[in-house]
């Protein structure tokens, strides 16, 4: 109890600990949004910024949603005026970089999705780091062609956030 007591006094998110090795892992997940379906089986490309606030590079190695059978990490080229996705096997975040992913670069794509997106609904997104482990982020769906997020999304601080939608 004294100590749950001290860690509110002090401001630290309970679930991490003082204990937790220093550099393990320091990542923020802010406004994370997905674009509604524009056709039924049409794949859905969602997008968020890693922030690694760590001493460490950290990677984010695979994802899930429940809405969509599987998750992949992409990148986006446009070669000889043809759009090109690339299927990456990870992305590194470096100690202080923010890493953005959004429409036109690299982004987030659902695939096989269960039931076309709405605008206006959230999905939990689970992003699995290599060092950071398990992070669950809130996506909100935005418009079929939207180039941002419209508010401000929930977010989502690690390394053992959880669940979290503030
Ligand atoms: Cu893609």
């Amino acid at each position: 109890m004294a100590m749950m007591a001290l860690a509110l006094a002090l401001g630290v998110p309970l679930g991490t600990s003082a204990a937790d090795p220093a550099g393990a892992g320091e990542l923020v997940i802010t406004q994370p949004w997905a674009r509604a379906s524009a056709a039924r089986h049409a794949p859905v490309a969602a997008y968020l910024t890693i922030s690694n606030l760590g001493a460490e590079i950290d990677r984010l190695v695979s994802l899930a949603a429940p809405v969509a059978a599987r998750v992949e990490l992409h990148s986006h080229k446009i070669i000889d005026n043809v759009v090109r996705h690339r299927l990456l096997d990870a992305i590194e975040i470096k100690s202080g970089e923010n890493m953005v992913l959004r429409p036109g670069e690299m982004h987030i794509q659902l695939v096989g999705l269960k039931a076309p997106l709405r605008e206006g609904q959230t999905f939990p997104l689970t992003l699995n780091f290599e060092k950071a482990g398990s992070i669950v982020v809130e996506a909100v769906v935005e418009a079929p062609g939207a180039k941002r997020p419209t508010g401000d999304s929930p977010s989502c601080k690690g390394p053992r956030a959880g669940r979290c939608t503030q």
